[in-house]
């Protein structure tokens, strides 16, 4: 039991608490922000080795029963809504009933996106690929899903560069494919301006899969990529869980830089083993600790953006299990906020994070800032490096704290 009782409803560190449902875990809201792909809920459980075990889920079905389950709402790439080849005729109908379908439950299209990665079009690269010929075409099929995602409300739109890569390293100049991915990004920026969209661009880091190698394969080279195009404010970033964790680096560290930058415009939130293919679990079900220390920064910035998890059930499960898979993306979510709440609420905690002088690294180094005198005072000192290196902070009990609290007992 999650029950709220013990600290009551009024405000601690800037998370708020929410009312808990019948077993004490919220019940997700559309207040949540929490949202799902269609290729996320609708995914049909193919992998290299295996074909589909789940029947195709009908995009108006997936609205529906996200809706029934508390998301804010749905997103989508161009051919997951509107299947490639479609007629004018059937794209209107297809529109048509996903709106009413949109309508009727109050669901939002906050994002939306372009597949760059299933035709064999795009099996050299699509914004990187050598052939002007191809990176024309998926040029044109990003501005159209660009219209399509206005039309519908999104705000953001992501990138995710899944063919933008190499396995023969000495077929691609990687200075010139960057080259060539700004100018695709700068391109998409100015049809935006040209048309007036209120669209912001969020770039999702991978470091392989599909490709051997992927160009921007950490949220580090994706900062550092935005910084040198064009409108750089238009542009952040789409960290994913999953992603990070497959460079073996810490996620809540690479989205409290993105943060740290103004760059944080979306995430896609799941779960993922170190060194393993992109598993894309249900949220929280690996990295728990990361998850936890994930939310807790995402709730201590109120931070506004998308909760968007961007995972799908195991390959074991029929629809059944596919609702339930996305009812404990949210749940997990919701347990770790309070969770996240109670951190922040805990004397020990509080008195562990003092013995690990947690506060103080708010405190300027320098309080002259940088002025020579200011310099010259830190250079003077006095020093003591070996008294200074005799303490111990705590972490011991400080992480115990937190594995304690995570298993319950707290
Ligand atoms: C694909 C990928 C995800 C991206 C999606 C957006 S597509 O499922 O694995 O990480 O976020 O293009
Ligand atoms: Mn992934
Ligand atoms: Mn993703």
């Amino acid at each position: 039991m999650l029950g709220l009782g013990k600290m009551g409803p009024r405000r601690r560190h800037g998370i708020e608490p929410t009312l808990a449902g019948v077993d004490g875990v919220p019940t997700p809201t559309p207040e949540d922000r929490f949202t799902f792909g269609l290729w996320t809920v609708g995914n049909r459980g193919r992998d290299p080795f295996g074909h589909e075990v789940r029947p195709p889920l009908d995009p108006v079905e997936a609205v529906h029963r996200l809706a029934e389950l508390g998301a804010y709402g749905v997103n989508f790439h161009d051919d997951d809504l509107v299947p490639p080849g479609s007629s004018a005729a059937g794209r209107a109908s297809i529109l048509g009933r996903f709106r009413r379908a949109l309508d009727a439950t109050g669901m939002k299209v906050p994002m939306a996106t372009t597949n760059l990665f299933s035709h064999p079009v795009f099996k050299e690269g699509a914004f990187t690929a050598n052939d002007p010929a191809v990176r024309r075409y998926a040029l044109a099929k990003t501005l159209d899903a660009i219209e399509l995602g206005v039309e519908l409300g999104a705000g953001v739109y992501v990138m995710w560069g899944g063919r933008e890569g190499t396995e023969c390293d000495a077929a691609k100049d990687v200075r010139l494919a960057l080259d060539r991915y700004k100018e695709a990004v700068d391109l998409c920026c100015a049809h935006v301006r040209d048309r007036g969209y209120d669209l912001r661009f969020a770039l999702e880091p991978k470091p392989n899969e599909p490709r051997g190698n992927l160009l921007l394969p950490t949220v580090g080279h994706a900062l550092a990529f935005v910084e040198r195009l064009e409108w750089p404010e238009m542009v952040g970033i789409n960290p994913e869980f999953a992603h990070e964790t497959m460079s073996g680096l810490s996620f809540h560290q690479a989205v409290a830089q993105v943060l740290w930058a103004g760059k944080l415009f979306h995430v896609d939130l799941n779960g993922q083993v170190p060194g393993k293919f992109d598993q894309d679990f249900r949220f929280a079900s690996e990295g728990l600790k990361d998850a936890f220390h994930l939310v807790r920064l995402l709730e201590e910035a109120r931070w506004d953006g998308m909760r968007h998890f961007d995972a799908h059930a195991y390959r074991t499960e029929d629809a059944d299990g596919v609702w339930e898979f996305a009812r404990g993306c949210m749940r997990s979510y919701l347990i770790l906020r309070e969770k996240a709440r109670r951190f922040a609420a805990d004397p020990e905690i509080a008195a562990a994070l003092d013995e690990a002088m947690a506060g103080r690294i708010a405190e300027p180094t320098s309080p002259g800032g940088h002025a020579p005198d200011a310099i010259a005072a830190i250079r003077r000192g006095p020093h003591d490096p070996d008294g200074l290196g005799a303490r111990g902070y705590g972490h011991e009990r400080l992480d115990q704290l937190v594995t304690e609290l995570l298993l319950g007992v707290r």
